[in-house]
């Protein structure tokens, strides 16, 4: 099976990580997106929408990370992804809502309208109304995760699942603008538990070096 991803991209390293720790071999297809070389050459017809990740198994293309997760663990017979109905019911419950509510307000409306020009808005006032909206519901969001982690060591249960991957990868991206995750107790005690994966320090590199970059630049976070 062959991986297009960028080893910067948040939903590509979700997929690597997943793959890494458990043992899923895959072909490494680096495609540039900072250089723009996911919107033309042969990459469009891999994935239209012309985003990574995406995975080849045998000429059969999927895209999405939460669907190339779901895929790869269904193929592998992984643990991480239930057979059980209802548990299988609360692993794709919290997919699905990181992937939609969550990710809307953390990553659109709070972290990349700072970091990438493509997704900053048209006017200061814009801009700074977009930010603060997704601060102001992350804050809602994070709190829901704590409270839900209260109970169970990890999101969908007391055993690591693809909502775990899927989480940590999407957590990672507050990294860039300093979340503070240490006000939200149970929640830093699990996304602690992902980091401490022993693939993520491979599997993040690029983010840290994104990090770096970004060490003085001013943002607004969740401090
Ligand atoms: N819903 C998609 C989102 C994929 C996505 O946004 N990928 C980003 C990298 S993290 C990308 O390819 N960006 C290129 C661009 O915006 O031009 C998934 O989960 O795979």
């Amino acid at each position: 099976m062959k991986l297009y991803f960028h080893p910067a991209s948040t939903t590509s390293r979700i997929v690597l990580l997943f793959a890494a720790e458990e043992g899923i071999e895959l072909k490494p297809e680096v495609v540039d997106i900072l250089s723009g070389a996911h919107l033309s050459g042969s990459f469009p017809s891999v994935n239209p929408k012309r985003l990574v990740p995406a995975l080849e198994d045998d000429g059969f293309i999927v895209s999405e990370s939460a669907a190339i997760l779901r895929y790869l663990a269904a193929k592998t017979g992984s643990a991480a992804y239930p057979t059980d109905l209802r548990e299988r019911a609360r692993v794709d419950e919290m997919v699905d809502y990181l992937n939609s509510d969550f990710y809307r307000d953390w990553g659109y409306n709070l972290i990349y309208p700072q970091l990438f020009p493509h997704h900053k808005r048209d006017s200061d006032a814009a801009q700074q109304c977009t930010v603060h909206w997704g601060q102001e519901r992350v804050r809602n969001g994070l709190a829901y995760l704590d409270s839900v982690l209260a109970s169970r060591r990890h999101l969908a249960g007391d055993k690591l699942t693809i909502a775990d991957y899927f989480g940590a990868g999407i957590l990672s991206a507050g990294e860039l603008i300093r979340v503070d995750l240490t006000q939200y107790p149970n929640l830093n005690r699990w996304y602690e538990s992902m980091r401490a994966l022993p693939s993520w320090p491979r599997v993040s590199e690029a983010l840290e070096g994104f990090k770096g970059m970004l060490k003085d630049t001013p943002f607004v976070s969740i401090p």
